[in-house]
């Protein structure tokens, strides 16, 4: 049983530790192994998510959402508990919150009405799509066009590293209308898969598989009431999107440490070695004792993030940044232990830990990178 603990914390409310109980409840029945099809898991996983009624916190209530204003701390505790069940459920919750945040916060009511209600209920699957093969870190430098042609705007271009390219239903899109230079010349699209012009122009294989591709924009051409929010407001929307996801993605980094320190535990408990248990050696017990300590400290940092957000309203780009930093970070570190603790077991395809040794590389670079996150906090403390 993982530890619980944190919930007594006093950033969560009665609600979120139902929540949390509640998902427990509905995962250990109905999350179970993937086949190698992992499109087709990641269909009926947000169809599953989307019936369950867990999506729902992935969008404001008059939309088909389950609270007045998206929560983080819920988000958070469905990441965490997601994660610690399968990387690929926690990924297909994920996605339908980040590729759908800039409609909720910068979407007029008709955008909101077409997109909202059908991604909470797990009726279309949503991306974000941001990055180009010349831009990740540097957003501003972003190359795909967006020209106004009397109603319409045709886009130009390429996106990279897509989650959900290739079994979306719609993508936000980022590029540039060209208002002015850099940062304050991009605007933010809701663009549909099967928009003419828009096409997959390569799947991208990865270490811990799922939906990632290439998309090519040509001549792709988009009414003008598609766009989100006002022209060249759209570097904004993308970094605000990414203050609510980054905490999001501290959140499944944990889930995926508890889950390690779990697996870890009953290895070091049950393993027989020179006449005694792994767990009685100390410098077992040194590997346990970091482990739960970066846990916890990833999870302050997190769930402080997210409290800071929701109660104080406050702007959190430098907590957030911080807890995505430290948790992802650390969570490779506990993983990379537990791999060592179950020695070549750990090593095998398909055991728990082998997996999570997969899946957490990934969270160090996505939704920016470790060394963008030491960045926005310099940038942010030193202001
Ligand atoms: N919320 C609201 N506005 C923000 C913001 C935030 N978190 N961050 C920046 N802005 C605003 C700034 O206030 C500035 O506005 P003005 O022009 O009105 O002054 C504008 O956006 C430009 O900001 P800045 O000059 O800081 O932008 P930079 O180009 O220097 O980029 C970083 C900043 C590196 C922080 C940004 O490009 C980034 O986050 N990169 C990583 C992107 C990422 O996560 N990629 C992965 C894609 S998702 S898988």
């Amino acid at each position: 049983m993982s530890d619980k603990s944190y919930l007594d914390w006093p950033f969560f409310e009665d609600a979120h530790r139902t929540l949390e109980r509640e998902l427990e409840v509905w995962a250990s029945k109905h999350i179970t192994p993937h086949g190698t099809d992992t499109d087709a898991a990641c269909r009926t996983l947000v169809r599953d998510l989307g019936r369950a009624g867990w999506l729902k916190y992935c969008v404001p209530a008059a939309y088909g959402g389950a609270l007045e204003q998206i929560d983080l701390r819920s988000l958070c505790i469905l990441r965490e508990t997601l994660g610690r069940h399968d990387g690929l459920a926690d990924f297909s919750f994920a996605m339908q919150g980040l590729g759908s945040g800039a409609i909720s916060i910068a979407g007029n009511e008709a955008q909101k009405r077409r997109y909202l209600p059908r991604v909470a209920a797990g009726e279309a699957i949503a991306a974000f799509a941001l990055s180009e093969p010349d831009s990740g870190s540097d957003v501003a430098a972003m190359a795909t066009s967006a020209r106004l042609e009397g109603d319409e705007y045709v886009l130009e271009g390429e996106k990279t590293w897509i989650s959900n390219g290739g079994i979306a239903d719609f993508y936000c899109v980022f590029a540039r209308t060209g208002e002015a230079p850099g940062a304050r010349g991009i605007s933010a699209f809701v663009v549909d898969a099967d928009t003419p012009g828009l096409e997959i122009a390569k799947r991208i294989d990865v270490i811990a598989p799922h939906p990632l591709a290439t998309l090519a924009f040509r001549n792709c051409r988009v009414p003008a009431a598609q766009r989100l929010g006002d022209p060249a407001g759209g570097f904004k929307v993308a970094m605000q999107t990414l203050d609510i996801f980054r905490a999001s993605v501290a959140a499944a980094a944990i889930g995926f440490a508890r889950r390690a320190l779990d697996e870890a535990m009953a290895r070091a408990k049950s393993r027989k070695m020179f006449g005694q248990v792994l767990a009685d050696f100390q410098l077992t017990q040194a590997a346990i004792a970091d482990m739960a300590t970066g846990i916890d400290s990833s999870a302050l940092l997190t769930y402080r993030a997210a409290w800071l957000r929701d109660v104080k309203r406050a702007k959190t780009t430098r907590e957030t940044a911080m807890a995505k930093m430290v948790a992802t970070e650390t969570s490779q570190q506990v993983i990379d232990r537990a791999v060592q603790i179950f020695g070549g077991l750990g090593v095998v395809s398909g055991q728990p830990v082998e997996k999570l040794y997969r899946e957490i590389r990934s969270l160090r670079i996505y939704e920016g990178a470790t060394e963008v996150q030491k960045l926005i906090i310099a940038r942010e403390t030193l202001k």
